[in-house]
């Protein structure tokens, strides 16, 4: 039976995935990793043992990793792009520094580590349609940076140590459970709650940009399939494009408008936001994921939109 450590649980995907890897591999083989300040709360702490991992202090893995004898990690560590860009050496300790210290404990313990990138790996000059496995990757932001640093440094440790590095590129995760904080997809994760909340909805995006997104059901499904796929067929290990749909905000607006007919949207486009939209790609070409794990999104927009107002209008108690 597997023992896994998730680090960085009480985030946006860490507390869906811990919850998800609970259910599959049973509660108390799964370990809530967070930190100071960050504790677990509600059934997130109470359903399993949790435990400090905090990445920028190794010691502190290590202890982990030895007392529930683990052999797999999901490190979900990282601050996502804008506020990367407010805090790019915060951004680079605990991606980059914070990833050597999951990475030298892997090593040391023989555990398989799950390390995600995103679509945040790419930069201005890589073709933004049908964006290929493997092409150009030269993001100027600090995200980016960090992200393609990700890619390459668990790929070294594959090769040159054989420590089970594997990793998937996500794109904007939508979910109705943890809210998200300083992305640059937020947008498609707030526009459901104002209209839930029959609120006017301010898009920092501009029309017409188009962005690869994912419901979270299917992102925790990615991340599992992926460490549970059989290493004899995996020709790529980090990072695989996985993408579920692509749209811009007034393709999400009119979706949302079927069910909330007086629904409004303004624009008022954050310059940050928007320049690091227009270097992401538009749509990225997941075929080596398909082929190498069987990877298959179960939601599309339509679907992913009805589930996303349903359960939020329950969770803001809303008619
Ligand atoms: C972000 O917007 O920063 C993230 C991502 C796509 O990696 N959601």
């Amino acid at each position: 039976m597997k023992n896994i450590l998730v680090i960085g649980s009480t985030g946006q995907i860490g507390s869906e995935l811990t919850m998800e890897l609970r259910k599959r591999y049973g509660n108390g083989h799964v370990i809530a990793g967070y930190i100071m300040g960050a504790e677990p709360k509600g059934e997130l702490k109470e359903s399993g043992p949790s435990e400090i991992a905090n990445v920028t202090d190794r010691q502190s893995l290590e202890l982990a990793v030895k007392k529930y004898n683990v052999d797999t990690i999901y490190n979900l560590a990282a601050l996502l792009s804008v506020v990367a860009e407010s805090r790019p050496s915060m951004a680079w300790k605990i991606g980059i520094d914070g990833l050597w210290n999951v990475l030298e404990v892997a090593r040391e313990y023989k555990c398989a580590v799950f390390t995600p990138s995103s679509i945040g790996s790419f930069g201005m000059d890589t073709p933004h349609v049908m964006t290929p496995q493997d092409t150009i990757q030269r993001p100027r932001t600090m995200y980016g940076i960090t992200k393609v640093t990700t890619e390459l440094l668990s790929d070294y440790y594959f090769l040159k140590y054989g420590v089970d590095t594997r990793a998937v590129r996500f794109p904007g995760i939508i979910s109705n459970v943890t809210p998200p904080g300083g992305g640059t997809t937020d947008y498609a994760v707030d526009i459901y709650y104002s209209a839930v909340r029959r609120q006017k909805f301010v898009c920092p995006i501009k029309p017409g940009t188009l962005m690869d997104m994912m419901y979270m059901p299917d992102a925790l499904n990615a991340a599992i399939s992926l460490m549970e796929a059989d290493p004899a067929r995996l020709i790529h290990r980090n990072a695989f494009n996985i993408t579920a749909m692509s749209f811009a905000p007034e393709t999400i607006y009119d979706e949302i408008k079927k069910h909330v007919p007086d629904f409004e949207m303004v624009y008022e486009v954050d310059p940050l936001k928007q320049s690091i939209a227009d270097s992401w790609p538009d749509c990225m070409d997941d075929s080596c994921a398909r082929r190498e794990w069987d990877w298959k999104p179960t939601y599309d927009l339509a679907s992913m939109t009805v589930d996303m107002l349903d359960k939020l209008s329950k969770k803001l108690k809303v008619e």
